[in-house]
């Protein structure tokens, strides 16, 4: 072979992959290599007879056409009757087995369970997928073409399954104008301007998405409720929304304002327990039915952050949540009443404070006084979604009350989408946790499905906040938090690893250098975020009275939000043990309470949540805990680098649009981790006045501090809080073009340069970087996070690789401030490539 030809022979793969959105997410029906799709097509029936006609059932035989289509290339003829040739019979379990007896008998499905199965061979063959109920069909379609996406034969596709529990839904906290709250994937999809959108075509298409997965409700408005929703104009925009949702299964679940009937309904009080506020609720849900019939639910968020709630008569939780639930209860409604009620305005002062008891305070002494209708939605841990919570207590404790568990799928404490976290493993750890709530064996899953203590109720809900934009979630590999979601809840007994696995063959081809790369990253980056942002216990240390993005160490501290971790000269953590803190570990039942209530029992990874120790206490893996922090942030930031590099050797494997993006993710991420590393680390060093074993903290060879750089128009700012910068300080351009520079003097040799800069999100400010006198490389800074700050937030990296530097090089960075932005930045960086 020539050169030439061996050179274009190698970008033959980059050619054949077809430039993806990710709109499909992991239902894109790729086609299958040719030897496998031929395999299919003879080893199943060319006709699909569907034995029924809702609108559900439709949509199942309308999607097994098209999947078909897509992976193998044929199209499937559709009949009314079983041809002798076979047929892939769809249909409610009840339907088929009487038109196509013989079926293998089994337990009968429950509601939206379904069965797969295939009889005979060769030219007769038939498969059935028969449902529970016109769900249950969609459903078991969905399953069998996820089996042929995964490529499992025919013969093994015999198969029974039940969801796990009846509540599957998703929320979404969609504000009327179209914003989403810690949404990152655009705008909302089913709200613009003040009103329902117009175009609701992509309702339907998640609609699809959520099917797939056996989701099978959908909240639409944010639980910070807009009261506007229960006036009459709204009702028919939102039959709008349920018309979309209607043929995939969706229900629609509204958020409510506890006020509404003062607030919209003219009344003077919004009291639960007055007849005229009962009769206005009775009558706005008999309304809301008319508009739609078969609306799932309404959910409330109510005495939390400023919520108004049953406290502002001195009634009880269960006094607001029964008025609502006694209105939807003639029409089969669920009412969902959020357990994420806490003071925010908590006296840090007080030892004995704390904010994680809250959820159990606020509804332990109420279980029993819960109608049948209403689900307590309790958040998985005690606080707010940190990067590492035990699984709350509450769903311990309560025995007569319906509930549900909200995971966060949306990534506000982790990374928002910029960043690449997995959450199924977190999930999968707190959804067996055993709650020892009737003795062993009642793990979280349980108890919110409702098995444990027979409610009638109960199941999963996911807080996903999709948008607009063409992924849905901000990044590729976000989407897998969604698909994760989904797949717990329709069976929370699936592994992480599985979950995983599927996924990344769906999204992303069944290439087995693809799917473990992807796996693998997937799989460990749960565990690398909390290293670097908040290990041991000591949750998110984030902005959080602000962006909840960047590292704020202090920011918890000493206001009444309640997320304290109480690290000062001395040592770190939050006291919350029974003998000598605020008895939070007492919330749990006793064999658990025990273990987390010793300093010696306590797994090591919740110390910190757990225990006030000082910065020299030995962990059980026999390091200091200050040392563990540097450590942890080390590896932390070390692991993203290595993303990098394992994404880059999918180049050509991938299609090329989504490998670039998740590349620039990817790197974008890599310098985030090393801001996090830094900050944390220096914090630490300087609270406890101990310094790294390892030398490191501190320690940055081939760092070059901006304001140590030689500056033309750039001046020196303090950077706030002041870890978030490097020597806790930048600079920033005051006039039209500024620059800085800096005398190599180190060996030639090949370098990789990086420029450690500040990108707000108010203005683009150009940068470019020089040595000597040519131009090495330029770029504008227009990435997007949640700053207009000179922050740890916006503190970017460009990284420029293969740059050959001698002794006496003038290394210059020139920027060009635009709008609010004004060039930052924080250092130079110049590392030695490995031969
Ligand atoms: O943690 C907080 C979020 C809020 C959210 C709230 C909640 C919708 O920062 O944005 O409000 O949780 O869950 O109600």
């Amino acid at each position: 072979m020539s050169r030439k030809l061996r050179w274009m022979w190698a970008l033959l793969p980059l050619a054949g992959l077809q430039a993806e959105t990710g709109a499909d997410a992991w239902l894109r029906y790729s086609a299958l290599d040719a030897a496998t799709a031929r395999r299919y097509v003879s080893a199943l029936p060319a006709t699909v007879v569907l034995m029924g006609d809702s609108p559900v059932e439709r949509t199942a035989r309308t999607e097994l056409i098209r999947g078909i289509k897509g992976m193998l290339g044929v199209t499937l003829r559709v009949g009314s009757t079983v041809p002798a040739d076979g047929a892939i019979v769809l249909g409610l379990e009840g339907v088929v087995r009487k038109a196509a007896p013989g079926l293998p008998a089994g337990a009968a499905l429950t509601e939206d369970g379904y069965a797969l199965s295939v009889r005979g061979a060769g030219g007769s063959r038939r498969v059935a997928v028969l449902g529970g109920s016109e769900r249950g069909v969609l459903y078991g379609t969905f399953a069998l073409l996820r089996k042929i996406a995964m490529g499992e034969p025919v013969e093994a596709w015999n198969e029974r399954s039940v969801p796990y529990a009846p509540v599957r839904w998703v929320n979404h906290w969609d504000n009327l104008d179209g914003t989403i709250e810690r949404g990152y994937g655009g705008r909302s999809i089913f709200w613009d301007k003040g009103v329902v959108r117009e175009d609701l075509s992509r309702v339907s298409e998640y609609g699809r998405l959520l099917a797939s997965l056996g989701i099978n409700g959908c909240s639409i408005n944010n639980v910070n409720a807009d009261p506007r929703v229960l006036t009459p104009a709204y009702l028919p925009q939102l039959a709008r929304i349920a018309e979309a949702f209607r043929p995939w299964g969706v229900r629609v679940v509204l958020s409510v304002d506890f006020g509404s009937p003062q607030r919209v309904g003219g009344l003077a009080t919004f009291d639960p327990l007055d007849a005229g506020v009962a009769a206005w609720w009775k009558a706005k849900t008999d309304e809301l039915y008319r508009a739609v019939p078969d609306l799932a639910g309404l959910l409330l968020k109510a005495d939390s952050e400023g919520r108004i709630g049953p406290s502002a008569y001195g009634r009880t939780h269960a006094d607001a949540a029964n008025v609502i639930a006694r209105a939807l209860k003639p029409h089969g409604g669920l009412f969902f009443y959020r357990g994420f009620v806490y003071d925010h305005h908590m006296d840090w002062r007080n030892l004995k404070n704390d904010r994680a008891r809250a959820a159990y305070d606020n509804f332990y002494r109420l279980d029993g006084q819960f109608d049948d209708n209403v689900v307590i939605q309790i958040k998985h841990g005690p606080i707010d979604f940190q990067v590492r919570e035990p699984a709350s207590p509450l769903f311990g404790a309560l025995e007569k009350s319906n509930q549900a568990i909200e995971l966060q799928v949306t990534q506000e404490y982790f990374g928002q989408a910029r960043q690449l976290v997995f959450l199924v493993p977190m999930w999968k750890e707190v959804l067996d946790f055993d709650m020892q709530a009737k003795g062993a064996g009642t793990p979280v899953k349980a108890l919110a499905a409702g098995r444990v203590f027979r409610r009638p109720a109960g199941g999963f809900v996911g807080v996903s906040n999709v948008g607009l934009d063409a992924n849905w979630l901000g990044n590729h590999l976000s989407q897998a938090n969604l698909y994760g979601f989904g797949r717990l809840a329709w069976n929370p007994d699936l592994t992480s690893q599985q979950i995983a696995s599927e996924w990344t063959r769906l999204t992303f081809g069944a290439d087995p250098q693809v799917a473990q790369t992807i796996e693998a990253l997937q799989l460990k980056s749960w565990r690398v975020f909390e290293n670097y942002t908040g290990p041991l216990g000591l949750q998110t240390l984030t902005d959080i009275v602000g962006n909840h993005y960047g590292v704020s160490v202090e920011a918890s501290e000493r206001n009444g939000w309640g997320q304290w971790h109480r690290s000062d000269e001395k040592g770190a953590g939050m006291d919350r043990t029974v003998a000598t803190g605020t008895g939070y570990a007492g919330q749990y039942r006793p064999a658990v309470a025990q273990r987390y209530e010793g300093l010696a029992t306590c797994p090591d990874e919740l110390l910190l949540f757990f225990h006030h120790v000082p910065y020299t206490h030995v962990l059980h893996s026999g390091k200091t805990v200050i040392q563990t922090l540097y450590d942890l942030h080390y590896e932390g930031a070390a692991s993203v680098e290595g993303y990098v590099r394992s994404w880059r050797a999918l180049r050509g494997r991938v299609d090329e649009q989504r490998y670039a993006e998740v590349l620039a993710q990817l790197e974008y991420h890599a310098g985030q981790a090393q801001v996090w590393r830094d900050a944390v680390n220096n914090w630490f060093r300087r609270a406890s006045g101990i310094a790294d074993g390892k030398g490191r903290v501190g320690q940055h060879p081939g760092r070059v501090e901006a304001e140590a750089m030689k500056l033309e128009g750039y001046v020196e700012t303090p950077v706030t809080p002041w870890e978030g910068g490097s020597g806790g300080k930048g600079i920033v351009c005051e006039g039209a073009t500024c620059s800085a520079s800096t005398t190599f003097a180190g060996q030639s040799a090949w370098y990789t340069l990086r420029v450690q800069y500040f990108d707000q999100n108010n203005g683009r400010a150009r940068y470019r970087v020089k040595v000597g006198e040519q131009v090495v490389d330029e770029w504008a800074a227009g990435n997007w996070v949640p700053s207009a700050k000179i922050d740890s937030s916006t503190s970017t990296r460009r990284s420029l690789a293969g740059i050959a530097l001698r002794p006496g090089d003038v290394i210059r960075i020139e920027g060009q401030p635009e709008g609010g932005e004004k060039a930052g930045l924080d250092y130079v960086e110049v590392v030695a490539e490995r031969p």
